[in-house]
């Protein structure tokens, strides 16, 4: 019995053996939960369950210090942590804000920017295995990047695709910043779902929610500003959300300690997820924080979402027909989610598995 036994669930407990619906407040929508659903039998696409050992310094990598890029530029060579302007960007600056309309067909320009974030110089690390100070520079410029985009842009969306299935292009450990001057769609749905919340009960909805799952059955980590749980209302299977503790709307609002709590809770999170199945954890995580030049934004409570795709070692969960059609649909309930989690070792594996150490230092093949 894991950790799970030591945290009961009176409320929801009769439900959880039966089919059943769960309310998602960030977004105002429903997912269907049906447990017992992942004995079924998997004859489809396996995935690769093999960690690449990967070199420190890779001289096709167009991310590794001194590198040429796709567009002829060469990357500086670089010993901390490295911004770009994304060479093939999805949003640019100084594009037409025309908007255009004929019945019911719309379209307006829209105008932005997007930076590519090497986390570190090493080809072969990831967040989970970065020593505690670099991860912290990662958390620095994340907030910088937030302050500088936002005198400009209204969303900024920080985020990193990890690993081949999730759509990164390059193992190198590296993260983006879409900006944007539209609210893109979870982020007007989430906006609305909190300034409706704080409106009518006059706090914040995430910090309640944090304060009604801390310690329980559904928590993974905490520490003094942070708390890691799989949502009541997960849609992926090992879904979390980390959320903070006190209030605070953007990441540059982050003083000194939280900004090192932060790192620690997420190579804590991050090595639980590589532990889990013994291998290098595939997700999409990112940020969500306040709008820029909204106005108030008291309702805003920082928080970040960690949406891995795997179900098994080497079966990853589709989205595809109930769930395009209809409604998010899962299998393993948060609860038995979130215990795996815990149970899963706060020390990473790699040291057995011949993964990368836990060093920094630049091999001198890089330049
Ligand atoms: P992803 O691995 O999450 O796709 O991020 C890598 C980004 O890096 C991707 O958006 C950009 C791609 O456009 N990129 C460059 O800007 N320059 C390059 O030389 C290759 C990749
Ligand atoms: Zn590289």
């Amino acid at each position: 019995m894991n950790a799970a036994g030591d945290r009961s669930d009176p409320v929801f407990g009769r439900l959880r053996g039966e089919p059943h619906r769960r309310f998602n407040p960030l977004l105002d929508e429903w997912v269907l939960v049906s447990a017992g659903r992942t004995h079924r039998p998997w004859q489809g696409r396996r995935e690769p369950s093999a960690s690449d050992v990967l070199p420190p310094y890779d001289p096709g990598c167009y991310l590794c210090p001194g590198n040429v890029r796709a567009n002829g530029e060469r990357n500086p060579t670089y010993d901390a942590t490295y911004v770009f302007t994304n060479d093939f960007s999805a949003l640019r600056p100084g594009t037409t804000t025309e908007r255009i309309e004929d019945g019911l067909l719309r379209a307006e320009g829209e105008e932005g920017a997007c930076h590519v974030l090497c986390f570190s110089p090493r080809h072969d690390l990831t967040l989970a295995l970065m020593p505690p100070d670099a991860v912290r520079r990662v958390v620095d410029v994340w907030a910088d990047e937030t302050a500088e985009l936002g005198r400009r842009y209204r969303w900024i969306q920080v985020f990193e695709n990890r690993g081949e299935i999730m759509g990164a292009s390059n193992p190198h450990p590296h993260g983006q910043i879409w900006a944007g001057s539209a609210l893109p769609r979870d982020a007007a749905k989430e906006d609305a779902a909190q300034r409706q919340y704080r409106e009518r009960i006059g706090r914040r909805l995430l910090l309640d929610y944090a304060g009604q799952e801390e310690g329980g059955p559904r928590a993974v980590e905490e520490n003094d500003d942070w708390l890691v749980v799989v949502p009541f209302w997960a849609a992926w299977p090992y879904e979390a959300l980390l959320v903070a503790r006190q209030p605070v709307t953007r990441l540059p609002a982050l003083g000194n300690a939280q900004r090192d709590g932060l790192a620690d809770i997420l190579v804590r999170l991050l090595t639980r997820y590589d532990n889990l199945f013994g291998l290098s954890f595939p997700y999409s995580m990112g940020w969500h924080q306040a709008p820029f030049g909204d106005g108030g934004d008291s309702h805003w409570q920082l928080h970040a979402h960690f949406l891995p795709p795997l179900l098994r070692a080497n079966v990853r969960k589709f989205m595809v027909g109930y769930e395009l059609l209809a409604e998010t649909q899962r299998d393993l309930t948060p609860e038995r989610a979130a215990a795996e989690m815990r149970a899963a070792s706060r020390t990473h594996r790699a040291a057995d598995d011949g993964w990368p150490a836990t060093d920094e230092s630049v091999p001198a093949t890089a330049g």
